[in-house]
């Protein structure tokens, strides 16, 4: 079964915090990323000049990654005909762009009304795990059906470009197996301006439909904070399962 991915034009904190964040629906905020400075300054020319020579990981329809310059990687999303590999089209995934230039991260606010903000973003920095993403490809690219790391909620932000996404509930989907029967798959298309939240262990997959840029970023509130404590410390980040632990306990 199929159904559209709720859609807002405009939702305030409250009925975010309770209709969404803690019921774990995922949910569209149309032209949401209008108001962040990266919608209209992240032209291929700003983000060359403090990236250019960055290298960026691709990753392949195969699963195979390759690195590229960053700056050579836009110049094939511009044109991706003339580029040609046997492993299909690059996807430039993960790209950790915060701490190579701070300011672009400035550029890239939360654009989720939150009330409480991000639990990570209060630990100290050598603990605090880097969850924040530019993802470009051309169309035809795109990442299968995953949950996020650290049990944590994400949002992303279309700058470019259209993606469609299907999501499943976090039991509604089996690696192995696919979809549980009767499980309904949630779909949107996001176009340029659009973000998404996307709640914790949700499934999610992602195709661009044509040449998308856009960023991402995970965060963590108090109701998913064990998880994530439980869950880093199963991945052996003692230091920030400890800190995390701390930060709840001080509340
Ligand atoms: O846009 C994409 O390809 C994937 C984004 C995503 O699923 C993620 O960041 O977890």
């Amino acid at each position: 079964m199929r159904a559209h991915i709720a859609s807002v034009d405009t939702i305030g904190a409250r009925a975010f915090r309770d209709d969404f964040l803690l019921a774990r629906r995922p949910l569209v905020l149309r032209g949401a990323a209008r108001a962040m400075p990266a919608f209209e300054r992240w032209t291929d020319g700003y983000l060359t000049k403090r990236l250019g020579d960055a290298l960026t990981v691709v990753r392949f329809a195969d699963g195979s990654r390759a690195r590229m310059r960053f700056a050579d990687y836009l110049g094939y999303v511009a044109e991706p005909d003339a580029y040609r590999s046997k492993r299909g089209a690059p996807y430039m995934v993960d790209f950790q762009f915060r701490r190579l230039c701070p300011a672009l991260a400035d550029d890239a606010p939360c654009p989720l009304p939150l009330e409480e903000g991000d639990l990570f973003a209060s630990l100290p920095e050598h603990v605090r795990p880097e969850l924040c993403w530019l993802y470009a490809g051309p169309a035809g690219t795109g990442s299968k059906m995953h949950q996020d790391t650290l049990c944590t909620h994400a949002w992303l932000a279309q700058l470019r470009g259209h993606k469609r996404w299907t999501m499943y509930a976090r039991d509604d989907f089996e690696p192995t197996r696919g979809p549980r029967a009767g499980a309904i798959a949630a779909e949107a298309v996001l176009g340029p301006g659009d973000v998404v939240f996307v709640p914790s262990l949700t499934w999610h997959a992602v195709e661009n439909v044509g040449p998308s840029v856009a960023v991402t970023a995970n965060f963590c509130d108090a109701s998913v904070a064990a998880d994530a404590i439980a869950d880093a410390r199963a991945r052996g980040h003692a230091g920030f399962a400890d800190a995390l632990g701390e930060r709840m306990g001080a509340r």
